[in-house]
């Protein structure tokens, strides 16, 4: 037994908001998860300090399954993002803390290492075709194998993935929700051209993959996807919002470019008839938010059944936690496919003490015991929450649309 004595909430604002959880046992043995909801980050921390840690206090920290189950059936009301991962946060903690406590890295808890490294893509952007492919000409010069290709859209103001700040990406940019401008028309138009002319400079052997954001109906992602299929890309991201999973039927009905969906996530039920119908290739469910390592194990082990492999969101809204979480993850699981690695800043590195690295196209989860990450407490404190949401978006014509 290992007694669960203690567990702390820690908002900090290093940069851009996280929440984490630090949970301390009787042997001196202490775990960290990550539990920041990108614009939505005090529920969570409410969530946990109100709800989840009077119930963690005197529980045996090694009993990670049984510990979920409680939390997640003692609930009685299931998954939603807030739930999820407040449940994922502990979670993470526990394993941290079961692998600190045998001496281990985690991923030789997890069955060893499958893999030499986690092939990894960056976000190159730009607000011209020039520019995002100069930027991708910058990542292929630090070793990357695979590029996500963002650019803005002649005609609009600002798009998703765009950034005056081509190092560090943050959307999450405002007291209250700035607004930006959407024409599918425009988009549909210029994206193809972008991947042509990418494939022309960049050449045929870097992996290529595109975000939509959740912006299309079904037939226009049909449409998109087909008109990018001979630039080969490696995945086209959230073509459309998946509430609807049979929507995607559509979409591979009328092309053979790979899809990826899923960062919004939270449950295997969210993941299940896509999983199970094969409409998708990548399943882009992250440790964070669907639920922590004992969940997001359960959609890996479905996907492989169905030769769906893993595609986890890493966007600077996910902690260090998280990312050192997906790394242990995803270098012990068969069906591991690839790693979004959007660089978080000094600030928010210093804040979180962390052992993987990056080397020529791959992230590796260094060999300390547990996670290999912590939070810096004292550190922390010094950068105060800050209210800051995500952007909304609107048509020409001022109607609500997705962002
Ligand atoms: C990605 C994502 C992010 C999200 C962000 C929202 O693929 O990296 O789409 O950029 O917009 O995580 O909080
Ligand atoms: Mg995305």
């Amino acid at each position: 037994m290992l007694k669960i004595t203690d567990a702390r909430v820690i908002v900090t604002c290093p940069g851009r908001n996280f929440v984490t959880l630090k949970i301390e046992t009787d042997a001196g043995v202490s775990g960290v998860g990550d539990a920041t909801l990108n614009g939505r980050e005090l529920a969570v921390a409410s969530y946990l300090s109100d709800h989840l840690i009077p119930c963690l206090l005197g529980r045996d920290a090694h009993r990670i399954e049984d510990t979920w189950q409680f939390l997640y059936r003692g609930a009685y009301w299931r998954r939603g993002p807030v739930t999820m991962a407040a449940i994922a946060a502990v979670d993470m903690a526990l394993w941290d803390i079961k692998a600190k406590a045998a001496g281990l890295p985690l991923y030789q808890l997890l069955g060893g290492a499958c893999r030499e490294g986690l092939l990894v893509y960056g976000h190159a952007n730009g607000e011209t075709t020039e520019e995002t492919l100069r930027e991708a000409q910058r990542y292929i010069e630090l070793g990357y194998r695979a590029v996500r290709l963002q650019s803005g859209v002649p005609g609009l103001k600002s798009t998703y993935g765009v950034s005056s700040d081509k190092d560090f990406y943050e959307p999450a940019d405002a007291a209250l929700p700035s607004e930006n401008v959407w024409s599918t028309e425009k988009y549909l138009r210029s994206t193809p051209q972008l991947f042509a002319a990418a494939r022309e400079k960049l050449g045929g052997d870097i992996h290529l993959l595109h975000d939509v954001h959740h912006r299309l109906t079904p037939i226009e992602a049909a449409r998109l996807a087909k008109d990018l299929e001979p630039y080969r890309l490696f995945w086209l991201e959230d073509a459309v919002p998946a509430e609807h999973q049979a929507n995607f039927r559509q979409i591979r009905a009328h092309s053979t470019t790979p899809l990826a969906v899923g960062e919004v996530f939270n449950s295997i039920w969210d993941c299940k008839q896509l999983i199970e119908e094969q409409l998708i290739d990548y399943i882009r469910a992250s440790v964070l938010h669907a639920g922590g390592i004992t969940h997001l194990r359960r959609i890996a082990n479905l996907a492989d059944l169905y030769k769906v492999r893993t595609g986890c969101h890493g966007a600077t809204d996910l902690s260090p936690v998280t990312m050192a979480a997906a790394l242990h993850f995803g270098i012990s699981i068969p069906n591991f496919g690839i790693q979004e690695y959007m660089q978080h800043t000094a600030e928010t590195l210093a804040v979180f003490p962390h052992g993987y690295h990056y080397g020529d196209g791959y992230l590796h989860p260094g060999e300390a015991p547990g996670l290999g990450v912590d939070i810096d407490e004292a550190l922390a404190a010094q950068y105060p929450y800050r209210r800051a949401y995500l952007p909304i978006n609107r048509l020409e014509d001022g109607s609500m649309h997705d962002w």
